[in-house]
Protein backbone atom coordinates (compact mmCIF):
# COMPACT_ATOMS: atom_id res chain seq x y z
CA UNK A 1 0.00 0.00 0.00
CA UNK A 2 1.07 3.70 -0.48
CA UNK A 3 2.93 5.31 2.26
CA UNK A 4 2.02 8.66 3.26
CA UNK A 5 3.93 11.89 2.84
CA UNK A 6 4.89 12.33 6.49
CA UNK A 7 6.71 8.86 6.56
CA UNK A 8 9.11 9.88 3.92
CA UNK A 9 12.51 9.54 5.31
CA UNK A 10 14.74 12.78 6.09
CA UNK A 11 16.15 15.67 8.03
CA UNK A 12 12.87 17.89 7.94
CA UNK A 13 11.57 18.51 10.84
CA UNK A 14 14.38 21.08 12.74
CA UNK A 15 14.87 23.38 9.64
CA UNK A 16 16.52 26.00 11.88
CA UNK A 17 18.92 23.75 12.99
CA UNK A 18 19.33 22.15 9.35
CA UNK A 19 20.26 25.50 8.47
CA UNK A 20 23.24 25.41 11.03
CA UNK A 21 24.52 22.08 10.84
CA UNK A 22 24.42 22.53 6.49
CA UNK A 23 26.63 26.08 7.65
CA UNK A 24 28.67 23.90 9.86
CA UNK A 25 29.22 22.08 6.43
CA UNK A 26 29.91 24.48 4.60
CA UNK A 27 27.21 23.41 2.62
CA UNK A 28 26.75 26.42 0.67
CA UNK A 29 29.65 25.52 -1.37
CA UNK A 30 28.66 21.74 -1.23
CA UNK A 31 25.49 21.16 -1.98
CA UNK A 32 25.76 18.95 -4.62
CA UNK A 33 28.30 16.55 -2.29
CA UNK A 34 25.51 17.00 0.11
CA UNK A 35 22.97 15.78 -1.88
CA UNK A 36 24.91 12.63 -2.75
CA UNK A 37 25.34 11.85 0.75
CA UNK A 38 21.32 12.14 1.52
CA UNK A 39 20.75 9.67 -1.43
CA UNK A 40 23.28 7.38 -0.02
CA UNK A 41 21.62 7.58 3.39
CA UNK A 42 18.48 7.98 2.65
CA UNK A 43 17.88 6.07 -0.51
CA UNK A 44 16.31 7.49 -4.03
CA UNK A 45 13.52 9.39 -2.09
CA UNK A 46 14.28 12.22 0.57
CA UNK A 47 12.69 14.96 2.62
CA UNK A 48 14.28 17.57 3.35
CA UNK A 49 14.06 21.71 5.18
CA UNK A 50 16.73 24.07 5.35
CA UNK A 51 15.94 27.82 6.81
CA UNK A 52 12.84 28.56 4.34
CA UNK A 53 13.20 26.26 1.65
CA UNK A 54 11.41 22.86 1.70
CA UNK A 55 11.56 20.09 -1.19
CA UNK A 56 11.34 16.35 -1.67
CA UNK A 57 14.33 14.87 -3.36
CA UNK A 58 15.16 12.55 -6.40
CA UNK A 59 17.78 10.66 -8.52
CA UNK A 60 16.02 7.99 -10.86
CA UNK A 61 14.50 8.85 -14.29
CA UNK A 62 11.72 7.01 -13.89
CA UNK A 63 10.47 9.77 -10.67
CA UNK A 64 11.42 12.27 -13.01
CA UNK A 65 9.27 11.09 -15.47
CA UNK A 66 6.69 10.94 -12.89
CA UNK A 67 7.24 14.50 -11.62
CA UNK A 68 7.77 16.23 -15.49
CA UNK A 69 4.31 14.51 -16.21
CA UNK A 70 2.52 16.70 -13.45
CA UNK A 71 4.52 19.78 -13.92
CA UNK A 72 0.77 21.05 -15.44
CA UNK A 73 0.52 23.88 -17.91
CA UNK A 74 2.63 26.41 -16.45
CA UNK A 75 5.36 24.86 -15.21
CA UNK A 76 7.19 26.39 -12.04
CA UNK A 77 10.22 25.80 -10.44
CA UNK A 78 12.18 27.13 -7.27
CA UNK A 79 12.37 30.73 -7.12
CA UNK A 80 15.47 32.24 -6.84
CA UNK A 81 14.40 34.42 -3.87
CA UNK A 82 16.74 37.30 -4.42
CA UNK A 83 16.46 37.81 -7.88
CA UNK A 84 12.76 38.53 -7.30
CA UNK A 85 13.94 40.83 -4.09
CA UNK A 86 16.57 43.08 -6.69
CA UNK A 87 13.76 43.31 -9.38
CA UNK A 88 11.19 44.64 -7.06
CA UNK A 89 13.64 47.04 -5.09
CA UNK A 90 14.58 48.41 -8.12
CA UNK A 91 11.20 48.41 -9.51
CA UNK A 92 12.43 46.26 -12.59
CA UNK A 93 10.39 44.21 -14.72
CA UNK A 94 10.94 39.94 -14.55
CA UNK A 95 11.75 38.29 -17.40
CA UNK A 96 10.96 34.67 -18.59
CA UNK A 97 13.20 33.57 -15.96
CA UNK A 98 11.09 34.95 -13.53
CA UNK A 99 7.72 35.33 -14.15
CA UNK A 100 5.51 32.34 -13.92
CA UNK A 101 1.56 31.78 -14.94
CA UNK A 102 -0.20 32.83 -17.97
CA UNK A 103 2.25 35.95 -18.40
CA UNK A 104 4.96 33.64 -18.39
CA UNK A 105 3.47 31.52 -20.89
CA UNK A 106 2.26 34.46 -23.17
CA UNK A 107 6.13 35.42 -23.28
CA UNK A 108 7.88 32.72 -23.28
CA UNK A 109 5.99 31.53 -26.40
CA UNK A 110 6.93 34.78 -28.49
CA UNK A 111 10.50 34.19 -27.30
CA UNK A 112 10.60 30.53 -28.48
CA UNK A 113 10.24 31.21 -32.06
CA UNK A 114 12.91 33.64 -31.93
CA UNK A 115 15.76 31.77 -29.62
CA UNK A 116 15.10 28.39 -29.75
CA UNK A 117 12.89 26.60 -32.85
CA UNK A 118 15.03 24.82 -34.69
CA UNK A 119 13.84 27.00 -37.87
CA UNK A 120 16.50 29.87 -36.28
CA UNK A 121 19.67 28.08 -35.89
CA UNK A 122 20.70 28.84 -38.93
CA UNK A 123 20.78 32.54 -38.57
CA UNK A 124 22.68 31.61 -35.67
CA UNK A 125 25.73 29.55 -37.60
CA UNK A 126 27.32 32.05 -39.61
CA UNK A 127 27.18 33.95 -36.51
CA UNK A 128 28.54 32.18 -33.99
CA UNK A 129 31.20 30.32 -36.52
CA UNK A 130 32.80 33.44 -36.97
CA UNK A 131 32.92 33.94 -33.32
CA UNK A 132 34.78 30.84 -33.22
CA UNK A 133 37.27 31.74 -35.49
CA UNK A 134 38.27 34.80 -33.99
CA UNK A 135 38.57 32.60 -30.90
CA UNK A 136 41.41 30.34 -32.65
CA UNK A 137 42.83 33.53 -34.47
CA UNK A 138 43.58 34.61 -31.15
CA UNK A 139 44.79 31.79 -29.89
CA UNK A 140 47.12 31.24 -32.49
CA UNK A 141 48.38 34.52 -31.70
CA UNK A 142 48.92 33.53 -27.96
CA UNK A 143 51.14 30.77 -29.05
CA UNK A 144 52.71 32.98 -31.34
CA UNK A 145 54.49 35.13 -28.80
CA UNK A 146 55.21 32.28 -26.36
CA UNK A 147 57.62 31.49 -28.55
CA UNK A 148 56.99 27.72 -27.89
CA UNK A 149 54.48 26.01 -30.04
CA UNK A 150 51.92 26.30 -27.21
CA UNK A 151 50.33 28.52 -24.53
CA UNK A 152 49.95 27.61 -21.08
CA UNK A 153 47.10 29.02 -19.45
CA UNK A 154 43.86 29.29 -17.18
CA UNK A 155 41.46 29.85 -20.20
CA UNK A 156 38.61 30.52 -18.04
CA UNK A 157 38.89 34.29 -18.95
CA UNK A 158 39.50 33.86 -22.06
CA UNK A 159 36.02 31.65 -22.45
CA UNK A 160 33.89 34.19 -20.30
CA UNK A 161 34.91 36.75 -23.54
CA UNK A 162 33.94 34.03 -26.36
CA UNK A 163 30.80 33.25 -24.82
CA UNK A 164 29.72 36.98 -24.06
CA UNK A 165 31.25 38.03 -27.62
CA UNK A 166 28.89 34.69 -28.59
CA UNK A 167 25.68 35.67 -26.97
CA UNK A 168 26.05 39.37 -28.25
CA UNK A 169 26.56 38.59 -31.70
CA UNK A 170 23.03 36.39 -31.06
CA UNK A 171 21.24 39.06 -29.54
CA UNK A 172 21.96 42.58 -30.84
CA UNK A 173 23.40 40.31 -34.55
CA UNK A 174 26.37 42.55 -33.99
CA UNK A 175 30.42 42.22 -32.51
CA UNK A 176 31.57 43.61 -29.66
CA UNK A 177 35.18 42.75 -30.51
CA UNK A 178 36.24 41.39 -27.01
CA UNK A 179 38.33 38.54 -28.80
CA UNK A 180 40.98 41.46 -30.04
CA UNK A 181 44.14 42.47 -28.13
CA UNK A 182 41.85 45.89 -26.22
CA UNK A 183 40.15 44.90 -23.60
CA UNK A 184 36.93 46.91 -23.29
CA UNK A 185 36.76 47.82 -19.29
CA UNK A 186 32.75 47.97 -19.48
CA UNK A 187 32.46 44.35 -21.00
CA UNK A 188 35.03 43.33 -18.27
CA UNK A 189 33.11 44.64 -15.62
CA UNK A 190 29.40 43.25 -16.96
CA UNK A 191 31.25 39.61 -16.82
CA UNK A 192 32.76 40.20 -13.06
CA UNK A 193 29.24 41.24 -12.14
CA UNK A 194 27.80 38.20 -13.36
CA UNK A 195 30.39 35.92 -11.29
CA UNK A 196 29.42 38.85 -8.22
CA UNK A 197 25.72 38.07 -8.81
CA UNK A 198 25.70 34.78 -8.68
CA UNK A 199 28.01 33.83 -5.90
CA UNK A 200 25.70 36.49 -3.47
CA UNK A 201 23.22 34.24 -4.58
CA UNK A 202 24.00 31.35 -2.35
CA UNK A 203 23.86 32.39 1.12
CA UNK A 204 20.42 34.39 0.00
CA UNK A 205 18.83 30.65 -1.25
CA UNK A 206 18.07 29.98 2.79
CA UNK A 207 18.36 33.48 4.65
CA UNK A 208 15.48 36.16 3.42
CA UNK A 209 16.75 39.00 1.50
CA UNK A 210 14.49 41.00 2.44
CA UNK A 211 15.49 40.25 6.05
CA UNK A 212 19.60 40.91 5.08
CA UNK A 213 18.69 44.25 3.33
CA UNK A 214 17.04 45.00 6.23
CA UNK A 215 19.68 44.37 8.24
CA UNK A 216 22.30 46.25 5.97
CA UNK A 217 23.86 43.07 5.03
CA UNK A 218 27.43 43.30 3.27
CA UNK A 219 25.86 40.39 0.74
CA UNK A 220 22.55 41.72 -0.52
CA UNK A 221 24.76 45.06 -1.41
CA UNK A 222 27.00 43.31 -3.44
CA UNK A 223 24.39 41.32 -5.43
CA UNK A 224 22.42 44.88 -5.78
CA UNK A 225 25.53 45.96 -7.05
CA UNK A 226 26.16 43.27 -9.25
CA UNK A 227 22.76 43.15 -11.04
CA UNK A 228 23.09 47.02 -11.25
CA UNK A 229 26.10 46.45 -13.53
CA UNK A 230 24.44 43.75 -15.32
CA UNK A 231 21.14 46.07 -15.87
CA UNK A 232 23.18 48.82 -17.19
CA UNK A 233 25.33 47.44 -19.62
CA UNK A 234 22.31 45.43 -21.11
CA UNK A 235 20.54 48.88 -21.09
CA UNK A 236 23.45 50.23 -23.34
CA UNK A 237 23.42 47.59 -25.64
CA UNK A 238 20.03 47.49 -26.15
CA UNK A 239 19.91 51.59 -26.22
CA UNK A 240 22.00 50.84 -28.62
CA UNK A 241 20.57 48.65 -31.08
CA UNK A 242 17.36 50.44 -30.72
CA UNK A 243 18.83 53.47 -32.24
CA UNK A 244 20.23 51.96 -34.98
CA UNK A 245 17.17 50.30 -35.73
CA UNK A 246 15.18 53.41 -35.49
CA UNK A 247 17.75 54.83 -38.23
CA UNK A 248 17.40 51.58 -40.55
CA UNK A 249 21.16 50.60 -40.82
CA UNK A 250 20.76 46.90 -41.03
CA UNK A 251 21.40 45.36 -43.89
CA UNK A 252 18.51 44.28 -46.03
CA UNK A 253 18.90 40.36 -45.81
CA UNK A 254 20.65 40.50 -43.48
CA UNK A 255 19.66 38.37 -40.27
CA UNK A 256 19.14 41.42 -37.88
CA UNK A 257 19.93 39.19 -34.07
CA UNK A 258 17.17 38.33 -31.48
CA UNK A 259 16.82 42.07 -30.34
CA UNK A 260 15.79 43.88 -33.52
CA UNK A 261 13.65 41.00 -34.27
CA UNK A 262 11.48 40.88 -31.05
CA UNK A 263 11.13 44.89 -31.87
CA UNK A 264 10.07 44.37 -35.32
CA UNK A 265 7.68 41.33 -34.20
CA UNK A 266 6.56 43.98 -32.02
CA UNK A 267 4.31 41.57 -29.89
CA UNK A 268 6.06 42.38 -26.44
CA UNK A 269 6.49 45.60 -24.67
CA UNK A 270 9.56 47.46 -24.60
CA UNK A 271 9.81 47.09 -20.80
CA UNK A 272 9.38 42.88 -21.57
CA UNK A 273 12.05 42.75 -24.28
CA UNK A 274 14.73 44.40 -22.14
CA UNK A 275 13.42 42.52 -19.25
CA UNK A 276 13.97 39.27 -21.08
CA UNK A 277 16.70 40.05 -23.04
CA UNK A 278 18.86 41.24 -20.06
CA UNK A 279 18.37 37.68 -18.89
CA UNK A 280 19.38 35.90 -21.67
CA UNK A 281 22.68 38.42 -21.83
CA UNK A 282 22.92 37.49 -18.15
CA UNK A 283 22.74 33.81 -18.66
CA UNK A 284 24.94 33.28 -21.70
CA UNK A 285 28.05 33.95 -19.95
CA UNK A 286 29.47 31.44 -16.98
CA UNK A 287 26.97 28.81 -18.19
CA UNK A 288 28.46 28.03 -22.13
CA UNK A 289 32.25 29.17 -21.07
CA UNK A 290 32.29 26.72 -17.74
CA UNK A 291 31.01 23.86 -19.73
CA UNK A 292 33.43 24.29 -22.62
CA UNK A 293 36.15 24.74 -19.72
CA UNK A 294 35.31 21.25 -18.22
CA UNK A 295 35.11 19.54 -21.37
CA UNK A 296 38.38 20.50 -23.07
CA UNK A 297 39.69 19.66 -19.12
CA UNK A 298 38.00 16.01 -20.13
CA UNK A 299 39.76 15.82 -23.73
CA UNK A 300 43.26 16.96 -22.26
CA UNK A 301 42.62 13.59 -20.01
CA UNK A 302 41.66 11.21 -22.73
CA UNK A 303 43.77 11.89 -25.48
CA UNK A 304 42.51 8.68 -27.22
CA UNK A 305 38.95 10.45 -27.16
CA UNK A 306 40.41 13.41 -28.62
CA UNK A 307 41.85 12.16 -31.48
CA UNK A 308 38.34 10.22 -32.48
CA UNK A 309 36.84 13.40 -32.29
CA UNK A 310 39.04 15.14 -34.36
CA UNK A 311 38.82 12.41 -36.80
CA UNK A 312 34.51 12.82 -36.54
CA UNK A 313 35.05 16.63 -36.75
CA UNK A 314 38.20 16.28 -40.10
CA UNK A 315 35.66 13.77 -41.66
CA UNK A 316 32.17 15.78 -41.21
CA UNK A 317 34.02 19.10 -42.75
CA UNK A 318 35.16 17.22 -45.82
CA UNK A 319 31.45 15.88 -46.45
CA UNK A 320 29.56 19.10 -45.47
CA UNK A 321 31.37 21.18 -48.69
CA UNK A 322 31.33 24.12 -46.88
CA UNK A 323 28.07 23.68 -45.34
CA UNK A 324 28.42 24.42 -41.62
CA UNK A 325 24.80 23.52 -40.69
CA UNK A 326 24.92 20.24 -42.74
CA UNK A 327 28.41 20.00 -40.79
CA UNK A 328 26.57 19.74 -37.37
CA UNK A 329 24.49 17.07 -37.89
CA UNK A 330 27.89 14.89 -38.64
CA UNK A 331 29.50 15.07 -35.39
CA UNK A 332 27.69 12.82 -32.64
CA UNK A 333 30.39 11.81 -31.11
CA UNK A 334 31.00 15.67 -30.43
CA UNK A 335 27.22 15.95 -29.09
CA UNK A 336 27.81 13.13 -27.04
CA UNK A 337 30.96 14.87 -25.20
CA UNK A 338 28.64 17.69 -24.33
CA UNK A 339 26.19 15.36 -23.15
CA UNK A 340 28.95 13.64 -21.58
CA UNK A 341 30.44 17.09 -19.59
CA UNK A 342 27.06 18.09 -18.69
CA UNK A 343 26.38 14.42 -17.11
CA UNK A 344 29.27 14.70 -14.78
CA UNK A 345 29.63 18.75 -14.73
CA UNK A 346 26.30 20.22 -14.42
CA UNK A 347 25.72 23.82 -15.10
CA UNK A 348 22.47 23.13 -12.39
CA UNK A 349 22.86 20.96 -9.32
CA UNK A 350 18.92 20.14 -9.24
CA UNK A 351 15.58 20.52 -11.62
CA UNK A 352 12.89 21.48 -9.49
CA UNK A 353 9.15 21.38 -9.89
CA UNK A 354 6.17 22.02 -7.85
CA UNK A 355 3.90 19.44 -9.04
CA UNK A 356 0.33 20.40 -9.59
CA UNK A 357 -1.90 17.09 -9.11
CA UNK A 358 -0.52 14.83 -6.57
CA UNK A 359 1.58 11.75 -7.10
CA UNK A 360 3.26 8.57 -6.31
CA UNK A 361 7.02 8.35 -6.22
CA UNK A 362 9.01 5.44 -4.47
CA UNK A 363 5.90 4.18 -2.95
CA UNK A 364 5.28 7.62 -1.44
CA UNK A 365 2.10 9.81 -1.85
CA UNK A 366 3.34 13.73 -2.86
CA UNK A 367 0.66 16.29 -2.57
CA UNK A 368 0.07 18.65 -5.30
CA UNK A 369 1.76 21.98 -4.51
CA UNK A 370 5.24 20.22 -3.49
CA UNK A 371 8.85 21.64 -4.79
CA UNK A 372 9.93 18.38 -5.33
CA UNK A 373 13.81 18.51 -6.73
CA UNK A 374 15.68 16.19 -8.85
CA UNK A 375 19.54 15.35 -8.09
CA UNK A 376 20.69 16.37 -11.27
CA UNK A 377 24.58 16.32 -10.25
CA UNK A 378 23.84 12.84 -8.03
CA UNK A 379 21.61 11.07 -10.63
CA UNK A 380 24.83 11.88 -13.11
CA UNK A 381 26.88 10.21 -11.20
CA UNK A 382 24.92 7.21 -10.22
CA UNK A 383 25.83 3.73 -10.70
CA UNK A 384 22.37 2.36 -11.02
CA UNK A 385 21.43 5.33 -13.70
CA UNK A 386 25.08 4.93 -15.80
CA UNK A 387 26.70 2.16 -15.31
CA UNK A 388 30.78 2.86 -14.77
CA UNK A 389 29.48 6.58 -13.85
CA UNK A 390 33.50 8.03 -12.95
CA UNK A 391 34.67 7.27 -17.07
CA UNK A 392 33.72 9.74 -19.57
CA UNK A 393 32.88 8.23 -21.87
CA UNK A 394 30.99 10.15 -24.98
CA UNK A 395 29.83 6.66 -26.82
CA UNK A 396 27.62 6.04 -24.05
CA UNK A 397 25.12 8.34 -26.12
CA UNK A 398 25.51 6.82 -29.00
CA UNK A 399 24.62 3.50 -27.74
CA UNK A 400 21.38 1.84 -27.06
CA UNK A 401 21.46 1.89 -23.58
CA UNK A 402 18.14 3.69 -22.47
CA UNK A 403 18.59 7.49 -22.64
CA UNK A 404 14.95 8.22 -21.19
CA UNK A 405 14.95 11.26 -19.13
CA UNK A 406 18.75 10.48 -18.19
CA UNK A 407 20.15 13.71 -20.95
CA UNK A 408 18.56 16.61 -18.72
CA UNK A 409 21.22 19.23 -18.50
CA UNK A 410 19.57 21.91 -20.20
CA UNK A 411 16.03 20.88 -18.12
CA UNK A 412 13.13 19.66 -19.23
CA UNK A 413 9.85 20.64 -21.29
CA UNK A 414 8.28 23.76 -22.08
CA UNK A 415 10.54 25.43 -19.15
CA UNK A 416 13.61 24.28 -20.05
CA UNK A 417 16.61 26.48 -20.93
CA UNK A 418 15.47 29.32 -23.40
CA UNK A 419 19.17 29.36 -24.49
CA UNK A 420 19.50 25.83 -24.96
CA UNK A 421 19.78 26.27 -28.83
CA UNK A 422 22.16 29.27 -28.74
CA UNK A 423 24.39 27.43 -25.99
CA UNK A 424 24.57 23.90 -27.72
CA UNK A 425 25.40 25.31 -31.88
CA UNK A 426 27.97 28.03 -29.66
CA UNK A 427 29.94 25.12 -27.91
CA UNK A 428 29.80 22.62 -30.47
CA UNK A 429 31.74 25.20 -33.14
CA UNK A 430 33.70 26.33 -30.02
CA UNK A 431 35.12 22.35 -30.02
CA UNK A 432 34.66 21.95 -34.12
CA UNK A 433 37.43 24.90 -33.93
CA UNK A 434 39.49 24.20 -31.54
CA UNK A 435 39.98 20.66 -32.63
CA UNK A 436 40.95 21.50 -36.26
CA UNK A 437 43.75 23.43 -35.29
CA UNK A 438 45.22 22.52 -31.50
CA UNK A 439 45.94 19.24 -29.21
CA UNK A 440 45.07 20.07 -25.66
CA UNK A 441 46.75 18.99 -23.16
CA UNK A 442 46.98 18.59 -19.32
CA UNK A 443 49.55 19.71 -16.65
CA UNK A 444 49.56 17.19 -14.27
CA UNK A 445 47.08 14.80 -13.18
CA UNK A 446 44.77 16.50 -11.50
CA UNK A 447 41.22 15.60 -10.32
CA UNK A 448 39.15 18.93 -10.04
CA UNK A 449 36.12 18.84 -7.92
CA UNK A 450 33.26 21.28 -8.32
CA UNK A 451 31.64 23.97 -6.13
CA UNK A 452 28.11 25.50 -6.05
CA UNK A 453 28.46 29.44 -6.53
CA UNK A 454 24.49 28.69 -7.49
CA UNK A 455 26.03 27.37 -10.79
CA UNK A 456 28.35 24.74 -10.27
CA UNK A 457 31.89 25.94 -10.66
CA UNK A 458 36.07 24.11 -10.61
CA UNK A 459 36.60 24.51 -7.34
CA UNK A 460 39.82 25.71 -8.74
CA UNK A 461 41.86 27.03 -11.67
CA UNK A 462 42.02 24.54 -14.65
CA UNK A 463 45.43 24.96 -16.25
CA UNK A 464 45.65 23.46 -19.60
CA UNK A 465 48.50 23.31 -22.56
CA UNK A 466 47.25 24.32 -26.35
CA UNK A 467 49.77 22.79 -29.04
CA UNK A 468 49.78 23.80 -31.96
CA UNK A 469 48.34 20.30 -34.39
C1 LIG B 1 16.96 27.93 -17.67
C2 LIG B 1 20.89 25.07 -18.01
C3 LIG B 1 22.91 28.19 -21.10
C4 LIG B 1 19.18 31.20 -20.47
C5 LIG B 1 17.84 26.88 -17.50
C6 LIG B 1 17.61 25.70 -16.71
C7 LIG B 1 18.70 24.91 -16.82
C8 LIG B 1 19.65 25.58 -17.67
C9 LIG B 1 18.91 23.56 -16.16
C10 LIG B 1 16.33 25.37 -15.94
C11 LIG B 1 15.45 24.52 -16.85
C12 LIG B 1 14.28 23.85 -16.17
O1 LIG B 1 13.85 24.27 -15.09
O2 LIG B 1 13.77 22.85 -16.74
C13 LIG B 1 21.76 25.67 -18.90
C14 LIG B 1 23.00 25.08 -19.36
C15 LIG B 1 23.57 25.96 -20.23
C16 LIG B 1 22.69 27.09 -20.31
C17 LIG B 1 23.53 23.71 -18.94
C18 LIG B 1 24.85 25.88 -21.01
C19 LIG B 1 25.71 24.89 -20.99
C20 LIG B 1 22.06 29.25 -21.22
C21 LIG B 1 22.26 30.36 -22.13
C22 LIG B 1 21.22 31.21 -21.94
C23 LIG B 1 20.36 30.64 -20.93
C24 LIG B 1 23.41 30.48 -23.13
C25 LIG B 1 20.94 32.52 -22.64
C26 LIG B 1 21.16 32.69 -23.89
C27 LIG B 1 18.25 30.57 -19.67
C28 LIG B 1 16.96 31.14 -19.31
C29 LIG B 1 16.30 30.20 -18.51
C30 LIG B 1 17.22 29.07 -18.39
C31 LIG B 1 16.41 32.50 -19.73
C32 LIG B 1 14.91 30.32 -17.90
C33 LIG B 1 13.82 29.84 -18.87
C34 LIG B 1 12.40 29.92 -18.30
O3 LIG B 1 12.23 30.02 -17.09
O4 LIG B 1 11.44 29.87 -19.10
N1 LIG B 1 19.11 26.78 -18.08
N2 LIG B 1 21.61 26.88 -19.49
N3 LIG B 1 20.90 29.46 -20.53
N4 LIG B 1 18.38 29.32 -19.11
FE1 LIG B 1 19.96 28.09 -19.36
C1 LIG C 1 20.45 26.63 -7.98
O1 LIG C 1 18.70 25.28 -5.00
C2 LIG C 1 20.23 25.80 -6.73
O2 LIG C 1 20.53 28.55 -16.24
C3 LIG C 1 18.85 26.07 -6.13
O3 LIG C 1 21.11 30.88 -17.32
C4 LIG C 1 17.79 25.72 -7.18
C5 LIG C 1 18.04 26.45 -8.48
C6 LIG C 1 17.02 27.10 -9.09
C7 LIG C 1 17.09 27.70 -10.41
C8 LIG C 1 18.38 27.39 -11.19
C9 LIG C 1 19.56 27.42 -10.20
C10 LIG C 1 19.41 26.37 -9.07
C11 LIG C 1 20.90 27.29 -10.95
C12 LIG C 1 21.05 28.29 -12.08
C13 LIG C 1 19.92 28.23 -13.10
C14 LIG C 1 18.60 28.43 -12.28
C15 LIG C 1 17.55 28.60 -13.35
C16 LIG C 1 18.28 29.35 -14.49
C17 LIG C 1 19.75 29.44 -14.08
C18 LIG C 1 19.93 26.89 -13.82
C19 LIG C 1 19.62 24.95 -9.60
C20 LIG C 1 20.71 29.58 -15.32
C21 LIG C 1 22.16 29.60 -14.93
C22 LIG C 1 20.36 30.88 -16.13
C23 LIG C 1 20.64 32.14 -15.33
C24 LIG C 1 20.09 33.39 -15.99
C25 LIG C 1 20.30 34.65 -15.11
C26 LIG C 1 21.74 34.94 -14.87
C27 LIG C 1 19.64 35.84 -15.74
Amino acid sequence: SIRPFSEIPGRWKNSLGNLYTFWKLDGFRNIHHIMVHNFNTFGPIYREKIGYYESVNIISPEDAAILFKAEGHYPKRLQVEPWISYRDYRNRKYGVLLKDGEDWRSNRVILNREVISPKVQGNFVPLLDEVGHDFVARVHKKIERSGQNKWTTDLSHELFKYALESISAVLYGERLGLLLDYIDPEAQHFIDCITLMFKTTCPMLYIPPTLLRRLGSKVWKDHVEAWDGIFNQADRCIQNTYRQLRKQSGTPGKYPGVLPSLLMLDRLSIEEIKASVTELMAGGVDTTSITLLWTLYELSRHPDLQEELRAEVTAARAASQGDTVKMLKMVPLLKGALKETLRLHPVAVSLQRYITEDIVIQNYHIPSGTLVQLGLYAMGRDHHVFPQPELYLPSRWLRNESHYFRSLGFGFGPRQCLGRRIAETEMQLFLIHMLENFKIEKQRQVEVRSTFELILLPEKPIVLTIKLL
